[in-house]
């Protein structure tokens, strides 16, 4: 194996094979076992059967229609009369100055455009595991929410098999199983996001703007009760007296979309990272636990698309030309100004759209590489510093546990020590290090022993704890005193990466190896490890995401930096999926 000098690297393939293995695996594959994501697949379960999403629209649109029609009569009945005139629905907010101000009108835009890339990066992320849990532990047929069929029973079944093809008008970057990028515009964008939201709360809190959104009076509630009855017997109020005075229901949308979705979104997403899981129990527990926050992060994502589309429709029907002029120009005029404008900012975002998909598929390791030095960094230096420390009680061992490969090793020196039961299996360790060593099983077994039951965070979405039994790695480490000069090991399975043959393998820094709970596992819930979780050596680095948990360990090298071998970029999933090498959420 790779013996290689350092910049030398004959076991590297060259980037524009990479990237079109990429494309042609990701993008121009033929629909099969991955099917593409649609409407009429999404199913919800109520008690123990699932029913199709059809059921629940044709149900909203039933009660929809019922609302209006129940609306209108309680308008024309003495008692709604009665309430409507005792609470009017105008505008609320004391008199400010006519027009929106340039701080509400820009993060307004801004955020717009960063929420269309956050959402389409995030169905991709979702179309990696198409099934919304409650339950930690992420049993197939107890999700609630799925976009596929049931998983087979009948056969091994991975959670790379189970992940779905999006087109790219819907997902960015489309295709299946692009996660990696996707979570590089999720990423960024989420980091303008944010800056965004602090620009604005900073003005919000500094000008009188605030009060327009923060609701201060209980009588909010029953003026936005009669705007609620006032909408929905389809009765709009004109925007002739500018929309930048908001009646009750407007101002407590707009509270709720500011001050409650989209901390939620921050918050829950956050709550996903194996990083800050592991290191902190609490903090998934403020939502339940790691799949609720996904659900939640979810629910979410929906609240803003169906707050969108409410919202447009209402600038649309109450004044568009005005409203338009409003949030653009800052204008209370009723010519089309606005609507021009909007219109160019329609076509940009769409444009910006386009050219983003396209990158994606040909200048993908640019794209990682601009992500790894942004968010990477960023990453680092909110969790690496932090050591995972969570424990699980063996109550809390989940059922069911997805295997996730693209390969089972299948080479003949694998099958060799599969049949002889491992007996002569050596891993050998060398690199950067004083004292190399070839071990046995038997041996391994005979040193210090750690067992630990954690919660593993596939990128993919799922997750599972289990008892992981093995040899701490700083007990290897001290064994075989790495020189001062390695930096990172790496560890290269028995088992191929993908189709295109080359070996599965990922890096770790030695800060992460050296945390208490990182392991080269041998057992699994107190039985010997099972060749589909990667017998006979597993790696646990709990901080971080699965796939950087190798299986199969075949041997362990300590170099100077992962750069020197294969394609540079740290494991096989870095290399040819493009994902980051620091993946601590
Ligand atoms: N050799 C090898 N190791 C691997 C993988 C793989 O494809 N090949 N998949 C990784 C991924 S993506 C995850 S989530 C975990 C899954 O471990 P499990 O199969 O025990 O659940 O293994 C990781 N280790
Ligand atoms: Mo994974």
């Amino acid at each position: 194996m790779p013996e290689v000098e350092p910049g030398k690297n004959p076991d590297a393939p060259s980037e524009a094979e990479l990237q079109d293995e990429f494309l042609q695996e990701k993008l121009l594959g033929e629909e099969g076992v991955h099917p593409r994501m649609r409407l009429t697949r999404v199913h919800i379960r109520l008690g123990r059967r699932f029913f199709s999403v059809w059921w629940l629209l044709g149900i909203a649109t039933v009660m929809g229609i019922v609302l209006v029609v129940a609306a209108k009569l309680y308008a024309a009945s003495g008692d709604g009369r009665g309430f409507l005139a005792r609470h009017a629905c105008v505008p609320l907010s004391p008199p400010v100055p006519a027009g929106m101000p340039a701080f509400v009108r820009w993060t307004h835009l801004l955020t717009f455009f960063f929420l269309v890339i956050i959402v389409r990066s995030g169905l991709q992320v979702l179309a990696d595991h198409p099934r919304l849990y409650t339950k930690v532990h992420c049993t197939p047929g107890r999700e609630w929410l799925r976009f596929r069929g049931p998983v087979p029973t009948d056969r091994v079944w991975t959670a790379k098999e189970d992940t779905i093809t999006l087109t790219p008008l819907v997902g960015l970057p489309g295709g299946r199983h692009t996660i990696g990028v996707a979570r590089h515009w999720h990423f960024s964008f989420d980091i303008l996001f944010v800056l965004t939201g602090i620009v604005y709360a900073a003005f919000l809190f500094s000008t009188p703007w605030l009060h327009r959104l923060l609701p201060t009076h209980a009588s909010i509630v029953p003026a936005a009760g009669s705007c609620t009855v006032t909408y929905l017997s389809l009765h709009f109020p004109s925007g002739a007296s500018g929309y930048f005075r908001y009646d009750a229901l407007q101002q407590l949308t707009y509270f709720a979309v500011i001050f409650i979705l989209a901390p939620l979104a921050i918050l829950t997403g956050l709550a996903m990272s194996p990083a800050l899981d592991n290191r902190y129990r609490w903090y998934p527990r403020l939502f339940g636990n790691r799949q609720i926050a996904r659900s939640i992060h979810f629910l979410v994502m929906a609240s803003f698309v169906l707050f969108f589309l409410g919202h447009m429709a209402l600038v649309a029907l109450t004044g568009f030309a005005a409203n338009l002029n409003d949030i653009t120009l800052g204008t209370n005029h009723d010519n089309l100004n606005g609507f021009a404008l909007w219109l160019l900012v329609i076509a940009l975002v769409i444009a910006f759209n386009v050219w983003a998909v396209r990158f994606s598929w040909t200048h993908t390791r640019v794209l990682q590489r601009i992500s790894n030095a942004t968010v990477g960094r960023l990453m680092d230096l909110l969790f690496d510093h932090s050591a995972p420390r969570v424990e699980y009680r063996r109550s809390d061992i989940s059922p069911y546990f997805w295997p996730n490969h693209a390969r089972l090793p299948d080479s003949p020196e694998w099958r060799q020590l599969a049949g002889d039961d491992f007996r002569g299996y050596r891993l050998k360790v060398h690199g950067l290090v004083e004292n190399p060593v070839e071990l046995s099983l038997a041996e391994i077994e005979a040193m210090r022993k750690q067992a630990q039951i954690t919660l593993h965070h596939c990128i993919q979405g799922w997750s599972g704890i289990a008892e992981w039994g093995g040899l701490p790695f700083s007990t290897l480490i001290e064994l075989v005193r790495p020189l001062p000069d390695a930096q990172w090991a790496m560890f290269y399975s028995f088992a191929a990466g993908g189709e295109s043959g080359g070996r599965y393998y990922d890096s770790h820094s030695m800060r992460d190896l050296r945390h208490p709970q990182s392991l080269l596992a041998y057992e699994m819930n107190g039985e010997r490890l099972p060749v589909l979780h990667g017998r006979p050596l597993r790696l646990r680095v709990e901080n971080q995401l699965g796939f950087k948990h190798v299986k199969w360990i075949s041997e362990i090298e300590f170099v100077h930096h992962f750069r020197e071998r294969y394609a540079g970029q740290g494991g096989y999933n870095e290399d040819h999926e493009f994902f980051g090498y620091r993946d601590e959420i």
